[in-house]
């Protein structure tokens, strides 16, 4: 006979196999990253003991008692040797909230902490949080800045929907334990608000994303740059724009910074997403561009298009058509895992390296904004592999 016991065991069973399968890397590719096979979290991953109540007297059927949406938008860090992703999750309820699963070695094994994040609410409360960015900045915290949303209340009576969004920060030394600070103060809304991990000027840098709407962008010209004196009392006074959208490019309806950019000997190298409209409604890419060491905020490659587009199964979720990417982590020996989202639905890995990027964003062409600036450039290239090629000397 099956008892209570038995189904339960099988239960974890399963979900450790899920949890323990070994990931692979893809074969082919285009050299610049390589694709790793499976998801690294789905909403499968979270904890059996998050999503049953496993008491035989108060769920003698055994079913699902709390259901887990999905698992997406998740800020990285390494920390005591382990790959920490800080993700959001999101449950059958629509509430986003932030937890810790962590790998041994970056690529599987993921398995979340026992409990979510608790994250005070000492300041004005939000309805849902998610998108953290992690900061391990050289003031000694490690700073989480995320989207606090909250119900718009100046809308128009009935009008449910209509959200304000804001840089919402937290520090931690242990990613347990959150301090929560004010708000980031702006006149726009904001969302994508990344903390530059070095000092700048002896001030905190943000890299924001001014918005007129919760949804859209509007005037706000891309992903801004931002000085602040005093973390506990963040007020952005003055916001240049450093990567501007434009029409009829990849980053024409938005744009927003990933996580901190990484420092490299050649610059600030940074990872993006961008979004343009179509048919089928809102398109998410990501994309890199560096910035020069002496200045974070001064462009110095703007590779033109995508870096990495949704393929496959990542086309389709509750969002379809969309990466978005929050968190990376390199490595000393200069290897860089990428973790990006699918159609805020689940979590993904590329792997590539610090050399190849840079590469990648020094000698893609920029963006010529025209038809007939692509094809000249495409014909330079043309023109030089057949001069090679008919000399045959490859
Ligand atoms: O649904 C796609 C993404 O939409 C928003 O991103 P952005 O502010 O750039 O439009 C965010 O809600 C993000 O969480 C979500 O993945």
């Amino acid at each position: 006979m099956d008892t209570y016991n038995n189904k339960v065991k099988r239960l974890f069973q399963e979900y450790e196999e899920l949890i323990t399968r070994k990931n692979e890397p893809m074969v082919g590719g285009n050299g610049i990253y390589t694709r790793y096979r499976n998801p690294v979290l789905t909403a499968a991953h979270t904890p059996v003991f998050w999503r049953y109540d496993l008491d035989e007297r108060t769920n003698p059927l055994l079913m699902e008692r709390i259901g887990t949406n999905a698992t997406m938008n998740s800020g990285a860090i390494k920390w005591q040797g382990k790959y920490l992703l800080v993700v959001r999750v999101e449950g059958a309820d629509r509430k986003s909230f932030l937890a810790v699963a962590e790998s041994p070695n970056g690529v599987d094994n993921f398995r979340f902490w026992d409990y979510p994040v608790t994250m005070p609410e000492d300041v004005i409360p939000a309805t849902n949080v998610y998108d953290m960015r992690l900061t391990a900045h050289e003031d000694g915290w490690i700073y989480g800045i995320f989207c606090a949303e909250r119900h718009d209340n100046a809308a128009p009576a009935g009008d449910l929907s209509a959200a304000t969004a804001t840089a919402a920060i937290a520090r931690t030394h242990d990613l347990v334990n959150w301090q929560r600070l004010p708000d980031l103060r702006s006149r726009n809304q904001q969302r994508n608000v990344v903390l530059h991990p070095e000092f700048v000027d002896g001030r905190y840098a943000f890299y924001t994303r001014p918005q007129d709407g919760f949804i859209d962008a509007g005037s706000g010209g891309g992903i801004g740059w931002a000085l602040v004196d005093d973390i506990a009392h963040a007020k952005v006074t003055q916001e240049k724009i450093i990567d501007r959208r434009y029409y009829h490019t990849i980053k024409e309806v938005k744009n927003g910074e990933g996580p901190h950019p990484l420092k490299t000997p050649q610059g600030w190298l940074h990872l993006a997403h961008g979004v343009r409209a179509c048919a089928s409604g809102l398109r998410y890419v990501l994309y890199l561009y560096m910035t020069a060491l002496d200045d974070p905020s001064r462009p110095i490659a703007t590779p033109g298009g995508y870096f990495m587009a949704p393929v496959g199964e990542e086309r389709v979720g509750d969002v379809s058509n969309v990466l978005f990417g929050n968190g990376w982590i390199a490595d000393d020996d200069g290897t860089v895992y990428i973790y990006y989202a699918s159609s805020d639905t689940r979590m993904h890995v590329a792997v590539s390296s610090i050399e190849r990027l840079v590469d990648y964003c020094l000698h893609t062409p920029a963006d010529g904004l025209s038809s007939s600036a692509s094809v000249e450039t495409l014909n330079k290239l043309i023109y030089n592999n057949l001069a090679l090629l008919n000399k045959n000397t490859i």
